[in-house]
């Protein structure tokens, strides 16, 4: 049954029907009924595991292919007329050519299975700042995950009507050929193709695909952004409530610090912290000449190992109903699911994240360190009261952060709106188990956007740089980093909640509550403006974490200049003379 008399879009569902061949085609409507039936479906071919339903109510256990557990940077196209529209970060390819390979993929590729038509929204259905898409997936995995993190069903195809205005996503999992594993985008014809994966960040086409690589071209085009950002409002002892968000590289901590809970003493205080989104930021200037984000999705996807009572309560208690599991243990005693971190008792009965007999002693891990959960956003605790907002919350700070051992302080402010920019295209991280290749070498990834930008970074930079000609109340932009190690590679830095002692100093910077001191590399907190109360890291170990280490930061610069250099003239000047000031404030020219 089809539920739209919107012909174009009756017109793309039968063309990839056509060349797919499915036994039958299903148009998801969003109704409970119809999704328990896949639920259903989903169990009975082995898809999904039913967990126990006192412990884990509507929760489902789920397992990848072992070659499709991570985001594939290399096998990701963004298909564009002109390659230098691409950028020199993104792979390239001519869309005529990527079609032509992507429809001889497709041919027959649904047969004997089912395809399944998913309307969703980018953001509250109806409001003017949604965006819409249609997904066609052959996968219930799929659709069941789009139900939870993207807002599905016949009331966007009411919201749409006649309209042309939706991203085209077409998914299938083929045959799960590693190397015939495509995720193309053609940003100039709004639509997205992925083929044999099954792993989230593939095929989830909501999230990275449209809500960054699409939606960063659009947002280029129409005069807002899509920022790669979890959105957190953070309520003070007076009731106020100011929000920041905060650009990290994948498996960095974004979902831990969205959702973070204030240390006890900043508890007693009355201090609170509210959760808009944790991963993707639209974000759009206000009417007031603010900065206003929300949060497109509607779930989250987060990171499992590591993800315990302790270090994130607010994302354990919001998988505890109605969460698909991926790649995690399962604990076949309790019927419950396992992660390391997650407790120091490792369940004895267990299957690994492949399905093999499992336990501890045998000495490897039974989580994948990519696992995830897919839980709904409004079983989060401290989700806010604002997630709905259509328009979102006005920012007060922009925070950009990497992962790195060494070089980056714990905090810093930029000197202005541009050298915000700067310190944002001059980011860094380790990398890390959510895309697939080594892990932990440093890479450069701007503003947390190298592998979600959909056109060129160097233009990417100058629309940066063109919105803050026209933002009014331009947010204060940051820079932080929770990971420096010391000589034994311990963190220095406790983490968690007590992140929000740096925040603290951040929104006091925004009000103008606080002093700080002007460095080679923009704005320092005095060491004593940073809150220590009940902690045990002494003002020293503090003073390190805030010092500007000259040699290291000299070497900083010349990487920087090497990685500019790869941009040739898409590299804006704004950007060439903030690394020049950076060089001189070095003592390097
Ligand atoms: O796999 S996803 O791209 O959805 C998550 C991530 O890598 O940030
Ligand atoms: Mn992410």
């Amino acid at each position: 049954m089809t539920l739209t008399e919107n012909q174009s879009l009756i017109d793309w569902v039968n063309e990839i029907a056509a060349r797919t061949k499915p036994d039958q085609v299903v148009w998801i409507d969003g109704t409970n009924e119809q999704l328990e039936t896949l639920r259903t479906i989903g169990c009975s071919t082995g898809e999904l595991y039913k967990l126990d339903e006192t412990l884990h109510p509507g929760c489902f256990l789920h397992r990848t292919a072992q070659n499709d557990v991570a985001r594939v940077e290399g096998r990701t196209f963004i298909c564009c007329k002109n390659e230098k529209d691409a950028g020199p970060t993104n792979n390239w390819m001519a869309p005529d050519e990527m079609y032509k390979k992507l429809y001889a993929l497709y041919e027959g590729a649904m047969k004997g299975r089912t395809m399944y038509v998913i309307p969703y929204s980018m953001g509250v259905i109806g409001s003017p700042f949604a965006k819409y898409g249609i997904e066609i997936t052959d996968s219930i995995y799929v659709v069941l995950s789009m139900a939870i993190m993207t807002r599905v069903g016949k009331s966007v195809l009411d919201a749409l009507g006649q309209s042309i205005d939706y991203i085209k996503g077409v998914h299938s999992l083929a045959q799960l050929n590693e190397q015939e594993r495509y995720i193309a985008h053609f940003p100039e014809d709004n639509t997205i193709m992925s083929v044999n994966s099954g792993y989230g960040g593939n095929v989830l086409l909501g999230k990275k695909c449209f809500a960054l690589r699409i939606a960063s071209y659009l947002g280029k085009n129409e005069g807002w952004m899509a920022e790669h950002m979890l959105i957190l409002g953070i309520q003070n002892p007076k009731g106020e409530v100011r929000y920041l968000s905060a650009a990290f590289p994948s498996a960095c901590g974004k979902t831990n610090l969205a959702m973070l809970i204030p240390p006890e003493g900043y508890q007693k205080k009355g201090w609170k912290v509210w959760c808009v989104g944790d991963d993707i930021a639209w974000i759009r200037i206000g009417e007031d000449g603010r900065l206003w984000a929300m949060n497109p999705e509607y779930g989250f996807f987060g990171v499992a190992p590591g993800t315990n009572a302790r270090s994130n309560p607010n994302a354990l208690a919001a998988t505890t109903k109605g969460t698909i599991f991926t790649n995690v243990v399962h604990d076949l005693d309790n019927n419950t699911v396992w992660w390391e971190g997650l407790s120091d008792t490792p369940p004895q009965n267990a299957l690994d994240w492949t399905g093999k007999p499992w336990n501890a002693s045998m000495g490897v891990k039974g989580a994948h360190p990519n696992s995830r959960f897919t839980a709904p956003a409004k079983n989060c605790p401290c989700i806010s009261p604002e997630f709905e907002a259509p328009q979102g919350v006005p920012l007060s700070a922009i925070v950009f952060g990497g992962r790195r051992a060494k070089t980056a302080p714990l905090v810093y402010q930029s000197r202005n709106w541009i050298h915000g920019v700067f310190v944002g295209s001059i980011m860094a991280s380790e990398t890390t188990a959510a895309a697939t290749g080594a892990v932990g070498v440093v890479r450069r990834d701007p503003m947390a956007m190298l592998p979600f930008c959909g056109y060129n970074m160097g233009d990417y930079w100058q629309h940066w740089l063109d919105m803050g000609d026209k933002i009014e109340n331009k947010p204060k932009i940051f820079n932080v980093n929770w990971f420096r190690t010391d000589e034994d590679g311990h963190f220095i830095w406790p983490g968690f909640g007590d992140n929000l002692r740096v925040l603290e100093w951040i929104m006091r910077r925004c009000f103008d509550e606080v002093d700080a001191r002007e460095t080679e590399i923009g704005f320092l907190p005095y060491p004593e403006d940073i809150n220590l109360e009940d902690l045990t890291i002494s003002k020293d170990t503090l003073a390190g974490l805030l010092a500007v280490d000259r040699p290291l930061w000299q070497k900083e610069v010349d990487s920087i200049s090497e990685f500019y250099q790869i941009f040739g003239d898409t590299l804006p000047d704004a950007l060439k003379a903030e690394l020049h000031t950076l060089k001189r404030n070095l003592g390097q020219e």
